[in-house]
């Protein structure tokens, strides 16, 4: 089957037979819910996509997608995600993960896939917590917040995940709340379509290390992005970041340069000079004459 031959695909085609084992009430289940409907609103190949994740509740997300996926290693999904998608650039990359892994022991990785314009969606499921290793405190958590390892409140700032995206290059930008599907199957669909580094920081409550009132907390703030917002504008885009009584959702920052591999491309002519690429043949004899 080639991408040529498009074919209608309903969400549950990328459902696989692992049931997910989040606790009751996880925001990620409403993460995986909309990525199917949006999958199957794009009409995904499911052989020509590939899911990449680190380590941690949410990073579970590619064993529940039926299409190619690598459950890496704690903060490595941006690094295996770059090697894909330069070896194999026509395929569809989608980077997923949550907060600590994408901002603690991954944070480096991502300044540097984003600023490259990777032609790759990025989606975080931003708990503002380590879940999987029982409710640490993560770079998300707002100061002052007692957790497992703040007992008398933590001390450090936070950092907001959108301000940092629009600062080091993401060509595209969005803050979306799991609780609501409907638009998060929009903004999914939105960073999917993008050419380019797509960053969608999805709200995904943690009930049991964050509390049961997380959903109703953000569901309360959550506040649509104004329809005349300039979303070419960083310093608009900014605007919405590092907020405190409300959450802004849609997409705060969009726009068009050559990505990391169109970059590469150029390069490639540039060097050849007009003369055909080498075979590997060719190369191999270039280095090893003897042989
Ligand atoms: C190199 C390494 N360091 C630390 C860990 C332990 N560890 C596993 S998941 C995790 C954090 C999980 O939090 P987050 O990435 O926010 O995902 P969540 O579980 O909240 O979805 C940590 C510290 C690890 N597995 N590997
Ligand atoms: S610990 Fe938190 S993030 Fe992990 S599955 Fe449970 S509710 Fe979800």
């Amino acid at each position: 089957m080639s991408s040529v031959d498009v074919i209608e695909r309903k969400p549950g085609d990328y459902r696989t037979d692992l049931k997910p084992v989040w606790c009751a009430g996880c925001g990620d289940f409403g993460v995986l819910t909309a990525l199917y409907r949006s999958m199957a609103d794009l009409k995904l190949v499911p052989e020509e996509t590939v899911v990449i994740s680190g380590i941690g509740c949410s990073s579970r997300l590619p064993g529940y997608v039926a299409t190619y996926g690598f459950n890496t290693v704690h903060g490595r999904a941006l690094p295996l995600a770059t090697g894909v998608k330069v070896a194999r650039p026509e395929l569809k990359v989608i980077a997923v993960g949550g907060d600590g892994d994408g901002f603690a022991i991954g944070g480096n990785h991502f300044m540097h896939a984003a600023r490259r314009n990777l032609d790759i969606a990025y989606f975080i499921m931003d708990n503002e917590i380590y879940g999987l290793t029982k409710g640490q405190a993560a770079p998300t958590t707002p100061t002052g917040d007692k957790t497992k390892s703040t007992y008398w409140g933590n001390p450090e700032p936070s950092i907001d995940p959108c301000e940092l995206a629009v600062s080091v290059g993401a060509t595209w930008v969005g803050r979306a709340f799991s609780g609501d599907v409907k638009s998060l199957v929009e903004l999914m669909s939105g960073a999917l379509s993008h050419k380019g580094f797509a960053f969608l920081n999805i709200m995904s409550p943690c009930v049991t290390w964050r509390g049961k009132d997380e959903f109703t907390n953000w569901k309360a703030k959550a506040k649509p992005i104004p329809a005349g917002h300039d979303r070419t504008s960083r310093s608009e885009a900014l605007k919405y970041t590092r907020e405190s009584d409300i959450m802004s959702v849609g997409v705060l920052y969009e726009v068009k340069q050559p990505t990391l591999i169109e970059r590469l491309g150029a390069i490639k002519t540039a060097s050849l000079g007009g003369k055909p690429a080498p075979t590997m043949k060719q190369i191999k004899e270039s280095f090893f004459p003897r042989f």
